[in-house]
């Protein structure tokens, strides 16, 4: 498929006389499409040039310690607390809404304070090493999706994100969580398999399991298949922030025993243009949104992505896919 791009606006949007094909193709080539699609425009734009750490790219997973200071974190925490609380009755933002399992993550309806505070920091989480590395592991520009910060309450039921799961979602995705909150044993955290170890099990069968077949025993899974685990669950500080492929390695949300744990969450995709960009021409409202967002039944190619309606039919999981590729064999 021969896809033509023009410029318009200073904005590179794609001819309306290809558009109909991209779309219509399924979702996870089409994505993995507009990728190579952006890998493109930027080898052409920046050369081959690959600076960054391998680290992200070979692994899948990457800590960057103090993207924002304590204190900057300290006000995004402590805004997104008193949102929180201003929506109970009593004003206890530490009990949770609902105590059903399934949604025991609440995310933060941001006011415009919390949104600005949220946009200023941006820079800082992406930063030149966080940018660098990203711009390696993507080969091409990519967009802020989503930014969401959520709270965790203390649960006795594990489900959902909180048991070992990979993101149904387009392969090159990309999270990075910023906690605001100290993570640890009794704190709350994340932990991750690599790339490597992922794929061992997806050869096994577990790739993109659903809820209920989810397990919260990776390691005995591992083992049963002959593998060694190395399970990952970085001791992350206040303003510290973890990076993953939520669609290629394995990872699940450990609830905090105590507490509440609360996160910035970025969502990243590949895009024709970088992030800043988008913020620029058309600022950053867009991103906040409350409600949970299917980035795989999405045009990449409409203006801030929105989901569109898809069925998914029961074989979407070609082998490029549960083996975690970021493109089809023949793209
Ligand atoms: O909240 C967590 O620690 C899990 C997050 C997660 O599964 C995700 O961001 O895809
Ligand atoms: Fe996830």
């Amino acid at each position: 498929m021969d896809i033509q791009f023009i410029r318009q606006d200073g904005r590179l949007v794609i001819h309306p006389d290809c558009h109909t094909d991209l779309v219509n193709k399924p979702a996870w080539p089409r994505h993995a499409l507009h990728h190579r699609l952006c890998r493109g425009v930027y080898a052409q734009e920046k050369g081959a040039v690959l600076a960054g750490d391998a680290e992200f790219s070979e692994k899948g997973v990457c800590v960057y310690r103090s993207l924002l200071k304590d204190d900057e974190a300290q006000a995004l925490q402590r805004r997104a607390d008193a949102a929180i609380s201003s929506k109970r009755k009593d004003a206890n933002g530490d009990v949770p809404a609902t105590d059903d399992p399934d949604n025991i993550a609440e995310v933060v309806d941001c006011d415009d304070e919390l949104k600005s505070l949220v946009t200023a920091a941006l820079p800082k989480i992406l930063n030149d090493q966080v940018n660098a590395d990203l711009e390696r592991y993507f080969q091409s520009f990519y967009r802020i999706d989503v930014a969401q910060i959520y709270r965790t309450f203390p649960c006795d039921k594990s489900t959902v994100s909180f048991l070992w799961h990979r993101d149904v979602a387009p392969m090159a995705q990309v999270h990075i969580m910023v906690y605001l909150t100290q993570s640890g044993p009794k704190a709350g955290s994340t932990s991750f398999l690599d790339f490597d170890q992922t794929r061992k099990l997806a050869r096994t069968g577990y790739h993109f399991p659903p809820v209920v077949k989810r397990t919260d025993d990776i390691e005995g899974v591992l083992r049963d298949a002959g593998h060694t685990p190395s399970v990952n669950r970085p001791d992350l500080g206040v303003g510290d922030g973890v990076m993953f492929a939520s669609a290629r390695v394995l990872h699940k949300g450990n609830l905090p025993l105590e507490n509440c744990r609360d996160v910035l969450l970025l969502v990243l995709l590949p895009s024709l243009l970088p992030w800043s960009k988008d913020i620029e021409d058309f600022g950053s409202e867009y991103m906040f949104i409350t409600e949970s967002k299917s980035t795989l039944k999405t045009d990449p190619y409409k203006p801030f992505n929105p989901n569109i309606t898809e069925e998914m039919p029961e074989e979407m999981f070609e082998d490029w896919i549960r083996n975690g590729e970021l493109f089809p064999p023949d793209a």
